[in-house]
């Protein structure tokens, strides 16, 4: 495999990032997982718009373009044959002293990884996925936004780790107000009444960029789908509940926390908007270009 690391491309047993990088000493960078279905990445313009707003929060200055970043994912993937798969894309602070000091690294490393991906198991998207609620809290939007895709996951992690010891593999947390923000790595969806609602971003979500499509294939399907702060409750007691992201895509949920959601399997909606983002999926997006 090849990787794109601080503008070429090196054998993966040479990619290689210093002990001193502060990506690596204080999780200080920003990354990205984008999808690549039938040679074409998937919303990628959305994907690094959203990277650089990242770094413009955190006061990083991405050392390339945005069309310079096209080129090098375009370029990752065809070198590694990746045509269905998956990109992480990450730009850390660089290499620095020992020292909170951002300013003391001259220049941020950028590297780009193409590669195959790891989905959810099979049984999770015709029987739902279990969900259990992580005593782990979303990050308050005065710490770390939880809006910023940065590389200081541990938040995240330390939910997900719940979520393995509770026998599933994904939970839902909470913000501080105690209102559903998100999953570790996933936004969350509920269908109640006929309307699709997620929380507002300003309750701890990330913009997520397949929680964009949901929205867009909701207008299509002429399904209202809007912002509503929900409580755990309004998960239990809701027609259908989904989560999304870039690597999961969209996942029915069958439980939270033991309650069978709906019928305890994918409803309607759910199933809808799967088959709709399947499609989607396979028809646009930007070529990786031949070779
Ligand atoms: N919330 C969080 C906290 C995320 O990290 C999402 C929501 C969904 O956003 P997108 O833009 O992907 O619809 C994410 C994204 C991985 C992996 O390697 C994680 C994500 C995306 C791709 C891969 O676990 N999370």
């Amino acid at each position: 495999m090849k990787i794109f690391l601080d503008g070429r491309f090196v054998k993966e047993a040479d990619a290689k990032v210093s002990v001193f990088d502060h990506g690596l000493l204080y999780g200080d960078g920003v990354f990205e997982g984008i999808r690549v279905y039938n040679g074409r990445i998937f919303r990628l313009d959305e994907h690094l718009d959203r990277l650089f707003d990242s770094a413009k929060a955190i006061m990083l200055k991405i050392p390339m373009t945005q069309e310079e970043l096209v080129k090098a994912c375009c370029e990752s993937c065809r070198m590694n044959k990746v045509r269905d798969g998956y990109i992480r894309l990450v730009v850390t602070r660089g290499v620095g002293n020992l020292g909170l000091n951002p300013f003391t690294c001259a220049k941020p490393t950028v590297f780009i990884i193409a590669d195959k991906i790891a989905l959810y198991p099979d049984k999770v998207y015709r029987k739902g996925i279990e969900l259990i609620t992580a005593a782990t809290q979303r990050n308050h939007p005065n710490a770390v936004n939880p809006a910023i895709k940065s590389l200081n996951y541990l938040n995240n992690i330390l939910a997900k780790i719940e979520a393995i010891h509770a026998g599933t593999i994904e939970a839902i947390m909470l913000n501080t107000q105690g209102n559903v923000a998100e999953c570790t790595g996933d936004n969350i969806f509920v269908v109640r009444g006929g309307r699709i609602e997620t929380p507002p971003v300003s309750d701890g979500a990330l913009i997520g960029i397949t929680r964009g499509v949901i929205f867009e294939l909701a207008a299509k399907l002429n399904i209202p789908a809007g912002e509503a702060h929900l409580t755990r409750y309004d998960l239990m007691t809701a027609d259908e509940c989904f989560i999304t992201g870039s690597a999961a895509e969209v996942v029915p949920v069958a439980t939270v926390d033991c309650r069978p959601i709906g019928g305890g399997k994918p409803g309607p909606v759910t199933l809808q908007l799967m088959a709709e983002f399947h499609k989607l999926t396979r028809s646009e997006g930007t070529p990786i270009g031949k070779k």
